[in-house]
């Protein structure tokens, strides 16, 4: 996806100037729970953290490697993937917050920072729908400003991950239109607010006019003596 490929886009520095590059991606953790609490560590839950591309393509052309911090409880809690899945799975009783540090080809290319709350217990709802897995994934995009010309051409250059159907647990696209369509009726709410409060105003404005009218006539009249 480029939003900008102007011929005027020239190379300098070894950077392309003028190209922006969006990667498009979705990071999160699934978990599950054993049904008891294990006797040997007290682990209570499965659950993979991952990051994966939103499209279907293999990150590995331009993604180097993605590292995975983990919390100090667990051994080598540095954790590295260098190919696709990039993803770690483990048992655990708590919840953290995972640091994903996903680095490029190119080392001049600064690294990409993610946070993400590994969620290991179901709400409400979804225990009364019976859901067995956790599922918190979040929609993000890498953007590549003025990419070096390394960058730049292993991004215009990927490839398909999978053949087959590229699908996420969340469906995004549903997610998008229930969002707009939230913001677009709270938009046209406010909008109705605003003008009942205008015509509110109005109306009192003209109460101010028609008071100020009526002093003067009083005081007029008072001057006057009559
Ligand atoms: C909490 N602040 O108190 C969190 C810490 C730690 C999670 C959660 C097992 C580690 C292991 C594990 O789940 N650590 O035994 O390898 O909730």
């Amino acid at each position: 996806m480029q939003s900008n490929s102007n011929a005027s886009a020239s190379e300098s520095g070894g950077r392309v100037k003028g190209v922006c590059m969006v990667k498009p991606i979705v990071y999160g953790n699934l978990a599950r729970y054993f049904g008891k609490k294990r006797e040997e560590d007290g682990h209570t839950h499965t659950w993979t953290v991952y990051v994966k591309p939103y499209q279907n393509e293999d990150f590995s052309v331009y993604v180097k490697k993605i590292q995975f911090k983990l919390h100090e409880s667990y051994t080598n809690p540095l954790r590295i993937v260098t190919k696709p899945p990039y993803e770690i799975t483990e048992t655990g009783w708590g919840e953290f917050e995972v640091v994903i540090k996903i680095f490029f080809q190119d080392q001049s290319e600064k690294p990409v920072t993610l946070y993400h709350p590994l969620k290991l217990f179901q709400n409400e709802t979804n225990i009364m729908l019976g859901k067995k897995t956790v599922v918190s994934e979040w929609y993000d995009e890498m953007i590549f400003q003025d990419p070096s010309s390394m960058m730049h051409s292993l991004l215009t250059s990927t490839r398909q991950l999978t053949l087959g159907a590229h699908k996420h647990e969340t469906d995004f696209e549903e997610q998008k239109k229930a969002t707009t369509a939230k913001l677009e009726s709270t938009k046209s709410q406010v909008q109705k607010e605003i003008y009942d409060y205008k015509e509110r105003l109005k109306s009192i404005r003209e109460n101010i006019e028609n008071f100020r009218h009526e002093i003067a006539k009083l005081e007029s009249n008072e001057s006057t003596g009559s």
